[in-house]
């Protein structure tokens, strides 16, 4: 490292969803000349996230740990247990204020994720630290949010008309159906809705907010958000993604993968923090026996890991795992899904459409079948359709009762005809246009570094 090499803390947050991207950008900037701190809540909430904490650390000596040890907090019992963690570390935050003012050498920036945005910025202001976000969904959904305290004010459910099924957004962004929203972003009383609106006020005070998208993708989107009028000051929006992987030497070992014909193979997951009724998982089973399609489905059964004890055949039976053996494997557990993704033989990918999820199928070229289940997600399906990077189920709604296994059948048969493949892999020229040498994301990324150097 040289003299002007700047000192980066990042800071995540709670769920792999949120970590990874940090992780993948903080590799991404130790290999760029940066001093690399990374800020690490304990304790974590899922094993997941300790042990991809653990295995990035021991694979990169030259990045720095430092524990944040978070204050008592015990929030209500209803509470989802990842927002739990974002406003407990938000409350410890002040905390910090100590170690970053003694960090040595002297910090040039913070990153921080979007949940404690707020409270990060203002302990950096005070030590004169610039603060960066980095945003882990997409520009979309970024968007929804910079305009969240003007559309809870004119709450399209309070208008009276119960007609509306689309609502205009600002400065002419595209006019989002309403049922893609998700309902507690009205609620200003619903954790969801608090931890909005008190972290976009931030957008406007923070240097930059990073974003894991690329221009080509979100081009719309990105150019209305940086012509300011979403939000008058709001910070340079600067799309780096679709990041890097970091993963070195932990492959996930799957001989069954090995032996199938190229492209043959359709990925099945819901993420680290979605897990699907037994009913609906039994339903999802029966479409992929009716689809005919080979699979390798990563089942999980509930919402933190650490809890997740059924056996795989207690879930879907021991009549169904004999008659699709020769088919599909049924896996529970953690796998590295990265290095799943670019496996000759998957051709197709079945995904919640957690942002992280659809970046890595954008950078490998794999067509999502999209089946969005809360939060951003159906935000995030429309992103993935708009690209041609997949086909998305909007009929199969979050609220709605079981999708029946014919019509999963149906659409999976769809996701896995061959121009599907091609159009995903334009996606994934473009993306690697975006990242490779010279592309809009490393410009982005290498400017934001010269920006920092003393
Ligand atoms: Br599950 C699983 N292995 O077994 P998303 C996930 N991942 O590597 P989510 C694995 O975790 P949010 C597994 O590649 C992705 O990088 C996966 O993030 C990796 O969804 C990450 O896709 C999951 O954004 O997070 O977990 O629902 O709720 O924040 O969207």
């Amino acid at each position: 490292l040289d003299q002007t090499a700047p000192h980066i803390a990042l800071f995540p947050t709670a769920g792999v969803g949120h970590l990874m991207p940090f992780l993948r950008l903080a590799a991404m900037l130790a290999t760029r000349n940066c001093r690399i701190t990374l800020i690490t809540a304990q304790p974590t909430v899922s094993a997941a996230e300790s042990d991809e904490l653990a295995c990035f650390f021991a694979n990169h000596e030259n990045i720095k740990g430092l524990q944040f040890q978070l204050l008592p907090y015990n929030p209500s019992t209803d509470i989802d247990p990842f927002f739990a963690q974002f406003i407990s570390i938000s409350n410890s935050v002040h905390h910090l204020h100590p170690l970053l003012s003694n960090i040595s050498p002297p910090l040039s920036a913070i990153i921080a994720d979007f949940t404690i945005a707020s409270s990060v910025c203002k302990v950096a202001t005070d030590l004169s630290i610039p603060t960066y976000i980095l945003i882990t969904t997409s520009a979309r959904f970024l968007s929804l949010m910079a305009c969240h305290s003007q559309l809870v004010k004119n709450n399209p459910k309070n208008s009276g008309d119960e007609g509306i099924d689309c609502i205009k957004l600002p400065a002419g962004l595209a006019p989002m159906p309403l049922s893609s929203i998700p309902p507690p972003f009205f609620n200003p009383n619903h954790y969801f809705s608090t931890i909005l609106s008190s972290n976009s006020t931030s957008f406007s005070k923070v240097n930059g907010i990073l974003v894991n998208t690329f221009d080509w993708f979100e081009s719309e989107t990105i150019e209305v958000l940086n012509s300011g009028r979403v939000v008058h000051d709001l910070a340079p929006i600067l799309p780096v993604g679709p990041l890097e992987s970091f993963k070195v030497g932990q492959a996930t070992n799957l001989p069954w993968l090995d032996n199938q014909p190229a492209k043959s193979v359709l990925f099945i997951s819901f993420g680290s923090r979605t897990a699907l009724s037994k009913d609906q998982l039994r339903e999802l089973g029966t479409g992929l026996e009716k689809a005919g399609r080979r699979f390798l489905w990563i089942l999980k059964g509930s919402e933190v890991d650490k809890q997740d004890k059924e056996e795989i055949e207690d879930i879907l039976g021991k009549l169904f795992l004999e008659r699709t053996k020769n088919k599909g494997l049924v896996i529970k557990g953690w796998v590295n899904q990265d290095q799943i993704l670019a496996h000759p033989a998957i051709g197709g990918f079945l995904s919640h459409c957690g942002w992280n999820s659809v970046m890595e199928a954008a950078r490998l070229g794999v067509p999502i079948l999209a089946w969005p289940q809360h939060g951003d997600q159906r935000v995030n399906a429309q992103v993935v359709e708009n690209a041609g990077l997949g086909l998305w189920a909007r009929d199969w709604f979050w609220e709605k009762m079981l999708v029946k296994g014919e019509e999963i059948a149906e659409k999976i048969r769809k996701i896995m005809q061959g121009e599907n493949l091609v159009k995903a892999s334009e996606v994934e020229e473009k993306a690697r246009q975006a990242y490779g040498i010279g592309g809009s994301s490393e410009k982005v990324i290498q400017g934001t570094i010269e920006a920092l150097k003393k």
